[in-house]
């Protein structure tokens, strides 16, 4: 009788010393989870658009399906997943038209949505290096923009911020004059060579998890 007792106390303790052990070990850091954007029109730039990304994170890999509507037709839309630690992890709003052109830039949405982290890129590299790749991002025929693709490498932190909701999407390329493509006076905030329609946002949405 006293010799069983002493078995039972004995695997307890067993138990009790594997639990915090196993916790330790528990995948408590790998981001995982699915996520929508709905997009919308980006304020002050109306494009008559709107629409939907799917983000699913596993670990450091996040799969992107996205559509959209009502962007100018046959141009490319150059679209990231956008995310700044100090950010206000939303799309901006008109008091963000600091310089008071009556339009955003995508500078000015910068306090709003943060830097680019990921380039929607349709080949090739996902990084911010391809933000203005323009020969790879989706060309929206008759104003339809579709996109797919999985797999893509994100650091760490935007794994994170997407699915705690922090991260935004944003789809560029506005045409302010509506005369069918990217061109104006205006040069672009972020690459000279081009017009400021080429690289505006046009259309937003916050990464909002799921579940
Ligand atoms: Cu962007």
């Amino acid at each position: 009788m006293k010799q069983t007792r002493r078995v039972a106390l004995t695997a307890l303790g067993c138990a009790a010393a594997i639990i915090p052990l196993a916790g330790g070990f528990a995948p408590a850091t790998a981001n995982a989870g699915d996520a929508v954007a709905h997009l919308e029109p980006v304020a002050l730039n109306g494009v008559p658009g709107s629409g939907t990304a799917f983000v699913t994170v596993r670990g450091t890999r996040v799969d992107v399906s996205m559509r959209a509507g009502g962007l100018l037709a046959d141009a490319p839309h150059a679209a990231h997943i956008h995310f700044g630690a100090d950010a206000r992890h939303e799309c901006p709003a008109a008091t963000d038209d600091t310089d008071g052109s009556g339009t955003l830039n995508t500078t000015e949405g910068g306090p709003a949505y943060g830097a680019v982290r990921v380039s929607l890129t349709k080949t090739g590299d996902t990084s911010p290096a391809s933000a203005l790749a323009i020969d790879r991002f989706d060309t929206a025929p008759g104003g339809e923009l579709a996109y797919q693709r999985g797999s893509i490498k994100v650091d760490q932190d935007v794994a994170k911020a997407i699915t705690e909701g922090y991260a935004v999407i944003v789809i560029h390329g506005v045409d302010h004059n509506h005369d069918g493509s990217y061109d104006g006076a205006t040069p672009s905030d972020l690459n000279p060579a081009l017009p400021t329609e080429a690289t505006d946002p046009a259309l937003c949405g916050r990464i909002v998890p799921q579940g």
